[in-house]
């Protein structure tokens, strides 16, 4: 669990340095259709022994799956989680920092306050590592990320 963000890290690198992986923010896939949802992963938001997590950390999907997740927040304080490429994330998260009261209308994205439930669908069209995360500032920091393998 310590190292999760060492691996990240590298997993990171290895997408900046291939070629032909799709960049930007669509690289992670696109907003899914409700019809066509093939798969329901529920991810739940904690906060225990002053971290912030989700949990599970990770998981992983088909290539082509449409995925419906039910983001239930089990913590005290409002959260969010975006699907996104890592560095897609590091560069939202900077500029999160920035502007904290940044508000998100996306597809990859859902804001939860305490003790609610919210919903992303999103289809996954690309293989490889993506991150799901809580960008408001500090809480990435505090453990909120995990990892999307796409096989
Ligand atoms: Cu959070």
């Amino acid at each position: 669990m310590t190292h999760l963000p060492r691996i990240m890290a590298v997993a990171a690198g290895m997408l900046i340095s291939t070629a032909t992986m799709a960049h930007g923010p669509d690289a992670a896939g696109e907003a899914g259709n409700r019809a066509q949802v093939n798969k329901t992963i529920e991810i739940r938001m904690i906060e225990q022994n002053g971290r912030m997590l989700f949990t599970p950390p990770q998981v992983t999907i088909n290539r082509g799956d449409t995925v419906r997740f039910i983001v239930r927040n089990s913590g005290a304080l409002e959260h969010e989680m975006v699907i996104d490429t890592l560095e897609g994330n590091q560069r939202h998260k900077v500029q999160m920092q920035a502007n904290p009261d940044m508000e998100h209308a996306d597809p990859n994205a859902v804001r939860v306050e305490s003790a609610k439930v919210g919903e992303i669908v999103w289809k996954f069209t690309h293989s490889g590592v993506f991150e799901y995360a809580c960008l408001i500032p500090g809480h990435y920091e505090a453990g909120m990320h995990g990892r999307i393998t796409v096989r």
